[in-house]
Order: structure tokens, then C-alpha cells, then sequence
């Protein structure tokens, strides 16, 4: 039998342990820690895309003919270092910005965020930006740590109320929801879920002999209203935990006083669902020993999405559903390493272990550790980043993401990139974005080296890594630590693979610091984890928050309806969700045969209401408009959508949603609102975009 070596899936955060073999094979990791032994249909296609023809196999460099040619290393790294040191002579460090790859490993992102350091700026940011950065921003704030509370574990053995909004975790977090919610639901618990779209999670649930379960079929932006609802539905019963509230809380007044006049028929109105369906899931989540929430794209990725979260912390502070294993409030984090993105601190405002860069104490400390000044003002997002091309923004160093897909209104993206005088691609596909740079700078994939990545519960796992593919790519470390070393000379880039670099990370992010590489052994640590030795903490504040005052903080909040709602020219609302098959860009998941054969294209679901309204049958083709672009996909006509709601996914570049979204931000956390745009629909008489057009 061929070897095999043990590693983590690459696609979602779930981090479930997979084996590879050396013939490029997959096989099962029986008793990985997370899911012993037990996958979804993209893990085990995970190898599908390792060997794949299409893999970028050599560094490119864009000549005077505007082509992409064929380069060494050593002409590709040249023309890297000199370009940005160029734009640093022309118009200062904070002209250049850097993407962050949340596929990559914790030592590839804390690399890239201390090259940009380095470099002059703390323009750095990652895809959490477009995906849980307003859960981030609530939960540190109100609760302390931007992570979720509890662990899969222990939410399974002890949840007796599963309060699922705004996540498909069927689809999106597969095993977290095959292993570990349906065997709570299997043992008793009773699940509401809060979607405007009925899908694989709300048939998950269906089964026979165990609680019925409510599905709140919310219209899309109408979140605030909902749960303002369950709320004063909570305080008008006396459901309030009064010892919770008193000791470990503050703000409850503040609550009451933003709901006295709140007219709970009106929101439901607004919400479009029965008022006593939402009480009675009031009563279900108050009234059960340990209620949980989980809480998804849906509700972040609006322009109230920190106050979405916030009323989410709201619900769980007043019930007592804080600090006990099977409660909390639990993002289900997207990509394998976003978490880890984030906590080596590949973001404009933090430093590694979510230290804000603008203390001057904390800074003080890790500039100590690197031996160089850090910019003490925090820098742009990557939307602000695109959104500043070719005006403050010079270059861009990309590693590992695909914002001409990834980001909202993406027409403009398109403009705004093509006025960038240098762009750096570092990824293993040729990406949409791979035409708008300079330099390509091909990497392995997960699956060709070592390092580790952090999962959805915080785990801290290591994923190891079998001989390279093509021979000329190289692993995202080795590529950052020379183009650091030959930027700078200093020695601040001298490492000598991902161990020592982690050596490093630890001395400067406290909740790691207690891990090494031997003693994450093959199970993994929780962060945090703050002294050798530690066990790490499978769910979080026990006896007390860790904002500054130990307080969790309660804040009423209002309804803020989208930025953009329907009219006549736009009257329908589009929401952009995902597919188990695909993921994200579908950069690797559509070159998977067996990811692909399932939904090979795009579609949009359209409620029968709107279809016979607008005259459109199933299976047509039909043009998606709104006031930034426009696609052509074809209709699936079903009552899984709500009425006056269209919804379509994010994958497929033929005909990308992101075309059709709008790019406003929620102010605090900068997340755009890919949830809801107004969009028109019509019948185009044509074929649909497909592959062959990408
Ligand atoms: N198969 C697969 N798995 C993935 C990914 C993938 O692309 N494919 N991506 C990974 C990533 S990066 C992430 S971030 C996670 C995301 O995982 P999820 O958070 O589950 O993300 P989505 O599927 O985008 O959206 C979740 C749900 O929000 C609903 N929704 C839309 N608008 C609203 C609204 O206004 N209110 C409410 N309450 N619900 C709404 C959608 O109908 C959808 O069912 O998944 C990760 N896992
Ligand atoms: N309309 C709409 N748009 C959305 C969303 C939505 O719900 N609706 N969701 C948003 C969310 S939650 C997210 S997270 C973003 C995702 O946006 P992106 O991060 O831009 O999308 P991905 O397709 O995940 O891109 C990851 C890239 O990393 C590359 N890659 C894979 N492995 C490696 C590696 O080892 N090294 C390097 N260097 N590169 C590698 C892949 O080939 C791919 O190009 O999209 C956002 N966009
Ligand atoms: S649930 Fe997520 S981590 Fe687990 S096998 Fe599926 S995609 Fe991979
Ligand atoms: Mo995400």
C-alpha cells in the first residue's frame, strides 16, 4: 500500500482530517480529531485539483506586447522587488496593498502580513473582510474574542436548541452538520433556522421520530426586525436570566428602552413571517436549558451586519445562553484557514493574536520581537484597497484570492484594477484576476507542503504535505521569505521553513504561544492557549467575558433596511448564496469532475409567483439586471425562494453574481452587502452564459 500522510481538507473550516497517498491519491484518516474518518463530497474530491493540467507550472512577467511570457524565478522575483520598490520611491508604502490567502497556512499569512509591515504599511487584509468581518467586529466587542464561543463538540452533546441563521451548514460546513448537529437533533434538539431560501440544511433536519422544526422563511435584509421580535417576545414573558444579566452584563436598559415602542405585528409584517411562528420560536430558544446560535453569510454580509451579530449576542446575553458547553453564538468560519488568517494577524487593524496596531503598548512589543518600526495607524480593507486603485493605490500583491470574482460590483473591480501600475498574482490557478497582473508567481497547493491552519472551533491543527507536482512552483512561504529577503536584507525574512517561522509567530501572539509544532501534534490545540502546556478552551468565557470591563455588552439596535431595495425598474431582491459542489470563485471546485458534474452551470431560483408575473418558465434563460451589470442564467422555478426573491450563487464566472451586487460596506466593519441588490429580470430569448464563455 502506498504511504499516506496526514493532512487537513482544503476547502471548508470545518478542518476535517484527510489522508493523501503518494500516488496523489485520497484516503480516509480514520480517527482524525474533527471527523474521524467521515467526509464530504469536496474532501474526498480534494485531490481532483492537485495534478490538474491547468495548474499554473511556471513565474510569468507581462512584456511591452501586453502578454503574459514565461520567466525564471530569479527575472520574476527582480521584477517584484523592483516594481515595489518603485512605487514605494513614487508615492510611500501605503500605495501598495496585500491580499491575504486564507487557504494558505498560518505561517504563509503571518509572513505575507509582516512583508507588508515591513514594507511600510498595514494595508494587508483577507477574505474575511467579504465574510465574517462584522461577526468579528460584534463579538470582540461585546464579548471579547471574534471567534465562535463554542466547540462542535461540545454543542453537539449538550445544544438542546440549534438557532441556525443565516448559514446553510448542509452545504457549507457538511460534516459540522452530518456528524455533529444531526446527532444533537437525533438526541432531542430542536433546530429553527431564519433563511429566505429552503435548502439541503432544512431538509437535513427532516427526520422521522425527532422534533418538527421551524423554518422562518425571512425576507432577505429583515433580520434586525426578526429577532427584535423574539426579544421583546423574551422580555414581555420574563424569560430574562436576571442573575446572568446582573453579574456578567451591561446595556439591558439600553435594550428595553430601543424596544418599548417597537410594534412587534408591524415587524413581523416587515419580515414577512406569521408573528406567532416567531414567538413560538422565542419560547422554544428561551425556554430551553442550553440554546446555541449559528450564524452565517446572511447575516453578516449586510450593511448592518455587525448589528445583525449584535442582536444575535443580544438574545444570547439576556437568555444566560453564554459561557456553558451547547450555547454561544457561533459563526461557522468559511475558507480552512480564515480563522488562522485572521489570527496571525493579516488584517489593516490588527497585529497577530488580534492585538490592535493602533496601541502603542502592544506594538511596542512585537516591533521588539521583529526589530522594526509598525505603522501605528491601521490601513485600508481589501475592498477599500480595490476601491482606491489607480487613484491612492498603486499596486497590489494578491496571494491566493480572486477579487474580480470574489468582490461585489465587479465591472468596476475590472476598471479599477486595469489602472494599477503593478499587480502580483501568487495562486495555482490561472484566476480571473491572473489578467490583470504583472507578475504571476506560481505556488504548490495544499496538498505539496506543510504548515498548520486553524479550524472553525479555533483548532489549531497541522497539515503535512507530500512531494511537489511541477517541479518550478513553490511553496507561498519560500516565494514570501525571498522576496522579504531581497527586499529588505536584513534578516528579518531568514527562515529556514514553517516551523521556525511559527517559532517566531508564537513570541508574538499570546493565544498561540503555548503550542509548538510537537505538541499540536496529530490532534491539535484550541486557541487560546497561553502557556506551554495549556489544553486550550474547547468553548469560551466561562466565568467572565474578555472585553476590558469582563462585561458582555447588550446594545439595542434598529432596523436598517439594505441600501438598495426594490422598484419599478428594480422590484425584485437578489441574495447570492453557495452550493455544497462549488466553492467560492470555483477556481478549484469547477476543474473537480466530480465537484462539477452536479451544477456544471449557474441558475437562479425564482419563487412561481414571480415567474408567472414576469413570464418566465422553468428552465429558461432569462437576463438578471441591476444598476451595475448584468448576466444571463437560466431559471429554476421553485418555492424553496421566497416570493419577490431571487437567489443565484457566487461560482461561476460565465455568469458572475458578483457583476449584478452592489459595494456598499457596513461602515464599522467594511463588509459589503452581497445579500440584497434590486435587481430586474426578464426572458433574454438566448442561450446562458456557460463555461465555454468563461
Ligand atoms: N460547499 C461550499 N462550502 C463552503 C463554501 C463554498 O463556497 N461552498 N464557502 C466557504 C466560505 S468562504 C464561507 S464564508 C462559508 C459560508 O457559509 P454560509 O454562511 O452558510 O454561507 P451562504 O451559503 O453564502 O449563506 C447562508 C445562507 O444565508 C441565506 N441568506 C441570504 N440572505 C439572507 C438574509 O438576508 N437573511 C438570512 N437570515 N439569511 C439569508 C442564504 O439563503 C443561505 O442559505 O462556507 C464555506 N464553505
Ligand atoms: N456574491 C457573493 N460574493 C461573495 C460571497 C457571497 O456570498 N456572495 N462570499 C464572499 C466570501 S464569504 C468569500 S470568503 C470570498 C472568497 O473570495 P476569494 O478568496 O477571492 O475566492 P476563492 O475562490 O476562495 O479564492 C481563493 C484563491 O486561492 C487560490 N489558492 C488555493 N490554494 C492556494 C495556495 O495554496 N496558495 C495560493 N497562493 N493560492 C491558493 C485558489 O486557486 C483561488 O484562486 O467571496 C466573497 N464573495
Ligand atoms: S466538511 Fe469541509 S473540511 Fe470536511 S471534508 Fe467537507 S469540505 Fe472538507
Ligand atoms: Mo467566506
Amino acid at each position: 500500500m502506498s504511504e499516506q500522510t496526514k493532512t487537513i481538507c482544503p476547502y471548508c473550516g470545518v478542518g476535517c482530517g484527510i489522508a493523501v497517498t503518494e500516488d496523489m491519491r485520497f484516503a480516509p484518516w480514520g480517527d482524525a480529531p474533527v471527523n474521524n474518518g467521515r467526509i464530504c463530497i469536496k474532501g474526498g474530491a480534494a485531490m481532483e485539483v492537485v495534478e490538474h493540467e491547468d495548474r499554473l507550472k511556471t513565474p510569468q512577467i507581462r512584456g511591452e506586447d501586453g502578454e503574459l511570457h514565461e520567466a525564471t524565478w530569479d527575472e520574476a522575483y527582480d521584477r517584484v522587488v523592483s516594481e515595489m520598490e518603485r512605487i514605494r520611491d513614487e508615492h510611500g508604502p501605503d500605495a501598495v496593498g496585500f491580499f491575504g490567502c486564507s487557504k494558505s497556512m498560518n505561517e504563509e499569512n503571518y509572513l505575507l502580513q509582516k512583508l507588508a509591515r515591513r514594507y511600510g504599511t498595514n494595508n494587508v487584509d483577507n477574505c474575511t473582510r467579504m465574510c465574517h468581518a462584522s461577526t468579528v467586529y460584534a463579538l470582540r466587542r461585546s464579548l471579547g474574542a471574534g471567534a465562535m464561543t463554542n466547540s462542535m463538540q461540545d454543542l453537539m452533546e449538550s445544544a438542546d436548541v440549534l438557532w441556525i441563521q443565516g448559514a446553510n451548514p448542509a452545504e457549507q460546513h457538511p460534516i459540522a452538520n452530518s456528524v455533529y448537529f444531526r446527532q444533537a437533533v437525533l438526541d432531542g434538539a430542536t433546530v429553527i433556522q431564519v433563511d429566505p431560501h429552503a435548502n439541503k440544511t432544512t431538509r437535513s433536519f427532516d427526520i422521522e421520530g425527532t422534533e418538527r422544526h421551524q423554518h422562518l422563511q425571512v425576507e432577505p435584509g429583515t433580520d434586525i426586525p426578526l429577532l427584535n421580535v423574539v426579544i421583546k417576545t423574551v422580555l414581555e414573558n420574563d424569560w430574562v436570566d436576571e442573575e446572568f444579566v446582573a453579574e456578567r452584563t451591561d446595556g439591558i436598559e439600553d435594550l428595553a428602552e430601543t424596544l418599548e415602542d417597537f410594534d412587534k405585528e408591524a415587524a413581523a409584517e416587515t419580515c414577512g413571517v406569521p408573528l406567532e411562528d416567531i414567538e413560538r420560536a422565542a419560547e422554544a430558544y428561551a425556554t430551553a436549558e442550553n440554546a446555541a446560535i449559528f450564524t452565517g453569510m446572511g447575516m453578516s454580509q449586510h450593511t448592518c451586519g455587525v448589528d445583525n451579530v449584535q442582536n444575535e449576542i443580544n438574545l444570547a446575553l439576556i437568555t444566560g445562553n453564554l459561557g456553558r458547553p451547547g450555547t454561544g453564538v457561533n459563526p461557522l468560519r468559511g475558507q480552512n484557514n480564515v480563522q488562522g488568517t485572521c489570527d496571525v494577524g493579516a488584517m489593516p487593524n490588527t497585529l497577530p493574536g488580534y492585538q490592535n496596531v493602533e496601541d502603542d503598548e502592544l506594538r511596542a512589543a512585537v516591533e521588539e520581537v521583529w526589530g522594526f518600526e509598525v505603522p501605528p495607524e491601521a490601513g485600508l480593507t481589501n475592498v477599500e484597497i480595490s476601491r482606491a486603485a489607480g487613484d491612492t493605490i498603486h499596486g497590489l500583491y494578491v496571494m491566493g484570492e480572486n477579487p474580480i470574482m470574489s468582490e461585489p460590483d465587479a465591472n468596476r473591480v475590472a476598471e479599477r484594477l486595469a489602472d494599477l501600475e503593478f499587480v502580483v498574482v501568487q495562486d495555482i490557478f490561472p484566476t480571473d484576476t491572473v489578467a490583470y497582473a504583472d507578475v504571476v508567481l506560481p505556488a504548490t497547493s495544499w496538498a505539496e507542503r506543510g504548515g498548520t491552519v486553524a479550524n472553525t472551533d479555533r483548532r489549531v491543527q497541522l497539515m503535512r504535505g507530500i512531494d511537489k507536482v511541477y517541479e518550478d512552483t513553490k511553496d507561498d512561504l519560500e516565494i514570501l521569505a525571498e522576496i522579504g529577503t531581497r527586499l529588505f536584507g536584513d534578516g528579518t525574512f531568514d527562515f529556514d521553513g514553517p516551523e521556525a517561522v511559527f517559532e517566531e509567530l508564537r513570541q508574538v501572539c499570546p493565544i498561540y504561544y503555548g503550542m509548538t509544532y510537537e505538541l499540536l501534534g496529530t490532534e491539535g490545540l484550541h486557541w487560546p492557549c497561553l502557556e506551554l502546556g495549556d489544553e486550550g478552551d474547547p468553548y469560551l468565557y466561562e466565568s467572565a467575558f474578555t472585553t476590558p470591563d469582563g462585561l458582555g455588552h447588550i446594545e439595542g439596535v434598529r432596523h436598517q433596511p439594505p441600501k438598495e431595495v426594490p422598484d419599478e425598474e428594480y422590484p425584485l431582491i437578489l441574495t447570492t448564496a453557495r452550493l455544497i459542489e462549488h466553492y467560492n470563485t470555483g477556481t478549484m471546485s469547477r476543474r473537480s469532475p466530480t465537484l462539477n458534474r452536479q451544477h456544471p452551470e449557474n441558475f437562479v431560483d425564482v419563487h412561481p409567483k414571480d415567474a408567472e408575473r414576469y413570464d418566465i418558465a422553468d428552465g429558461e434563460t432569462v437576463t438578471l439586471r441591476s444598476r451595475r451589470g448584468e448576466i444571463e442564467v437560466q431559471v429554476q422555478v421553485t418555492d424553496d425562494i421566497k416570493e419577490g426573491t431571487v437567489w443565484t450563487t457566487p461560482h461561476f464566472a460565465a455568469s458572475s453574481a458578483n457583476r449584478l451586487t452592489n459595494d456598499v460596506l457596513d461602515e464599522r466593519a467594511k463588509i459589503p452587502e452581497y445579500k440584497a441588490a434590486a435587481v430586474a429580470i426578464e426572458p433574454s430569448g438566448g442561450e446562458p452564459e456557460t463555461a465555454a464563455d468563461d
